[in-house]
């Protein structure tokens, strides 16, 4: 400790000088911190050819005289909203797929003895960033966070940030080239400033330690190191008070007794946590929850839960495109509640953050899963590095809520050896960076003898539970066909059935044979629920879909217009027959729980 030089603050903080302070991953928690919002309108230039990038749009230049030639010009621009799609906000940009160029304005006052970083909550899907004319750094990957520290770039007074947002399909992409959603484009988030002191608590786990209903585990990181503080963690509800310090890595690990009532969507009880250092202060609503597969059950609490769920987008009813709002959400849950459900699949990559903290209110378990959809690139390894990325952003943004149960690492991909070596890399991942939670994926690799049919996939031997998508009286067969199919897991672990469903118009009747119909989707939800109910030993479902959604390979005039109609509600919020079919079932099944 001879090297060590002191801060010049209260108590304990002691930084070593030497080795350059690390670059700042995410930043954890920024609905609990000091913020500055920069949503509203941007100024905006569709960028088809990419001229941007050689003009040096993200100088927001202007003519310095008469005889000067620049091509662009902010102010004089349209705006778009942020945050929102901009395939939803202009008519000629719905089908849009390419470089689009935002730029803000706006005043700042710099603070003594604080550090201040500019975070995007989602931009899809590769985004340059930079302030004053600066080039902060890039991010690849539509749904999850990033944020870039500006501290030194900030002036006092006007400042301008420019961010150049890309959503050109690449087949290296995740997702690559071809999905079943929109494409929407844009800053689809919030953007904020976040200032904080000088050394800050960049992240922190606070949960149940596995299979303990009676201590807690965690960690705390801060934001510098070398550096040896001393953190404390405050419970006031569960009577907790520790003090911890820190290691040289400026993480502090901590175990402890605590008596608490456990969160479950019966009683989603939320406490009130603090973490502080002398510099830093931050709060939290914490739930507190044990998940465990046990054989072919999933334990909640200790107790063996049945999932009644349903899957959805994220897209927002009645308005369309992106969903992003606290209110969005609101709607989206209060219908899964009116169905009965327990448990939401967000599809297909990580939701935005009011969805999750909603969950955590409302009582929702949340399965939420990464882009890798279909076809990917397997054996690219900046591919792998970027569905690694997504990720860990996925896991640092919301490992702290109770709602989430399971980390889903793909849907639907095709059986082949390079994608089984990419699979498990991603299982492993998730695994070290958070033990309390259950690795899934969805899956629809089958084998089919007569009527029975079996889960086989070999990436299930690296899953906890399995997810399966399939289709009978859709894609495949017709629904009464369902009566004499019998599934099984191809492993002694907890099967959900994560897909199964049929379009329908609402509004549109006919009998039940009649494909596109409401009756149609109904009947199909009959004979499909039979067939699920009797699988042994299920452990749950999430049914395709809650709502219509947006989809380019959906064309079918009158039908379909764009959209995917296998919703229970329609995207103005109509509910079709099949919702109360389904209604009816959780309802029964809640009956027989109890
Ligand atoms: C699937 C996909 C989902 C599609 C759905 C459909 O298997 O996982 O993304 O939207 O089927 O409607 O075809």
């Amino acid at each position: 400790m001879s090297a060590a030089r002191f801060l010049a603050v209260p108590f304990l903080l002691s930084v070593l000088a030497g080795a350059a302070p690390p670059p700042i991953t995410l930043i954890a928690n920024i609905p609990g911190r000091s913020t500055i919002s920069l949503n509203g309108p941007w100024h905006f230039i569709v960028d088809p050819y990419e001229t941007g990038l050689g003009e040096r749009y993200y100088e927001n230049a202007k003519p310095k005289d008469k005889s000067d030639r620049i091509e662009y010009d902010f102010d004089r621009s349209e705006t778009l909203n942020v945050p929102g799609d901009w395939n939803t906000q202009k008519q000629e940009l719905f089908f849009y797929e390419g470089p689009v160029w935002y730029q803000k304005t706006f005043s700042y006052r710099p603070r003594e003895h604080s550090r201040v970083f500019l975070y995007f909550g989602a931009a899809n899907y590769f985004t340059r960033v930079y302030l004053n004319g600066t080039k902060l750094g890039e991010h690849e990957g539509g749904f999850t966070p990033f944020n870039f520290e500006v501290t030194s770039l900030l002036r006092d007074g006007d400042n301008f940030a420019v961010a150049e947002v890309n959503n050109a399909r690449r087949a290296d992409g995740v997702p690559a080239s071809r999905t079943d959603w929109w494409n929407f484009g844009g800053i689809t988030r919030d953007v904020t400033l976040v200032e904080v002191p000088e050394v800050f608590i960049q992240d922190y786990s606070i949960q149940l330690a596995p299979g303990s209903l009676s201590e807690i585990a965690g960690w705390i990181q801060l934001s510098t190191h070398p550096i040896i503080a001393l953190v404390t963690l405050e419970i006031p509800e569960a009577g907790i008070k520790k003090t911890v310090t820190t290691d040289l890595q400026g993480r502090a690990e901590f175990r402890l007794p605590i008596a608490i009532t456990p969160w479950s969507p019966e009683n989603p009880k939320l406490y009130e946590v603090t973490v502080s250092t002398a510099l830093d202060t931050i709060r939290d609503s914490i739930g507190f929850r044990a998940i465990e597969a046990r054989g072919q059950e999933i334990l909640l609490n200790g107790k063996p839960v049945f999932l009644r769920g349903i899957s959805l987008h994220e897209e927002a009813p009645i308005r369309g495109g992106r969903a992003y709002s606290p209110e969005d959400a609101q709607t989206l849950f209060g219908w899964a509640k009116e169905l009965g459900c327990n448990f939401v699949r967000l599809a297909h990559y990580p939701h935005n953050e009011n969805e999750i903290r909603l969950a955590d209110r409302m009582g929702l378990l949340v399965w939420s899963e990464i882009p890798v959809y279909w076809d990917i690139d397997w054996k690219n390894s900046a591919t792998l590095a970027n569905a690694e990325a997504q990720l860990r952003d996925m896991i640092a943004r919301d490992h702290n809520r109770a709602s989430v149960i399971f980390w889903s690492l793909s849907n639907e991909t095709p059986v082949e050896p390079a994608r089984l070596e990419f699979l498990k890399r991603l299982a492993d991942d998730a695994r070290g960076l958070d033990s309390t939670r259950l690795i899934t994926s969805a899956l629809n690799h089958t084998q089919n003898t007569g009527t029975k049919r079996s889960l086989t996939d070999p990436v299930g031997q690296y899953l906890d539970v399995l997810g399966l998508n399939e289709y009978v009286g859709w894609y495949e067969a017709r629904p009464e066909d369902a009566d004499s199919i019998q599934w099984s897991a191809g492993y002694s672990k907890p099967l959900l059935i994560t897909e199964f469903g049929a379009d329908a118009r609402f509004g549109r009747h006919g009998d039940a044979g009649t494909r596109w119909t409401e009756e149609y989707q109904a009947n199909l939800y009959v004979h499909q629920l039979s067939m699920v109910n009797r699988i042994p030993g299920l452990a749950g479902l999430s049914p395709w879909v809650l709502m219509d959604f947006h989809s380019p390979r959906r064309p079918l005039p009158g039908i379909q217009d764009y959209f995917n109609r296998k919703g229970l509600i329609s995207n103005q919020g109509e509910r079709k027959l099949a919702f109360s079919v389904l209604q009816k079932f959780y309802r029964d099944k809640t009956a027989t729980a109890h």
